[in-house]
């Protein structure tokens, strides 16, 4: 199954389709090493300039994955669908409302065995998508480890996501989140804009998402590849 192949990656690009890439940036991303890139986004993505930058990706070899947020936006073609489900807001329509809508109008033409379901668990209040879901994001370090176990043991998910879009997390936070899973596997995003946040994370978390600085300092995001690369690989 592909998705299994997600299991070996250590090092993500994610980029926005609503942001503006030039074309020898997305090549510097693309050949960079980095082991995937994911586009999403948490507003204005569209059919239109999702099918765009897949193509342009897709001039490279590595695998591309899409995180699902928008119905609309569910364009074939990528390696990987990754679904995220928000596990910290009381807003059900971010767990398993669009979810359902989802799978009542295109059920039966999902590829499962390269669709994959992400437990997010938002830890940063001012970032767009916690507003957008309304995240209750001031948990104590029981609460979140409490939403960990909820996904990897419970839910069963294969992914929990901790996202502080937008800040540097708690890495000691993370490494305990890491401790507890016995199946699901650990993406960290958030706030990384160098090498050394990046070394951190990867000794934290199972997958390093690096979003953000890819727009603002590309010469610093191509540097989080190889610091994520040379990080020992956290307990699972
Ligand atoms: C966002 O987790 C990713 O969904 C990456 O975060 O953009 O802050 O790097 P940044």
């Amino acid at each position: 199954m592909y998705t299994e192949r997600y299991e070996e990656w250590r090092h993500v690009f994610k980029l926005d389709p609503e942001r503006e890439i030039d074309d020898a940036s997305l090549e510097r991303i693309c050949m960079s090493g980095t082991d995937a890139v994911m586009v999403g986004g948490s507003s204005g993505v569209t059919f239109e300039n999702v099918v765009d930058l897949l193509a342009r990706i897709r001039r490279y070899e590595l695998p591309c994955a899409l995180e699902v947020s928008d119905l609309e936006a569910a364009v074939p073609g990528f390696d990987l669908y990754l679904i995220p489900m928000v596990l910290n807001t009381e807003r059900t329509e971010w767990l398993t409302g669009k979810q359902v809508e989802g799978l009542q109008a295109y059920g039966s033409y999902i590829p499962w065995e390269s669709t994959a379901a992400e437990g997010y668990i938002i830890l940063n209040a001012e970032a767009e998508v916690a507003r957008l879901t309304g995240a209750s994001c001031e948990l104590d370090t029981a609460a979140v480890l409490a939403h960990v176990r909820l996904a990897d043991r419970l839910m069963r998910l294969p992914i929990v996501y901790m996202e502080y879009s937008g800040r540097f997390g708690d890495m000691r936070l993370v490494s305990q989140a890491a401790e507890l899973l016995t199946q699901a596997r650990l993406f960290y995003g958030g706030g990384i804009v160098d090498a050394t946040q990046a070394a951190e994370a990867a000794a934290a978390a199972h997958t390093v998402i690096v979003g953000n600085i890819v727009y603002d300092d590309i010469e610093a995001a191509l540097t989080t590849v190889e610091a994520v690369r040379q990080s020992a690989i956290a307990p699972i």
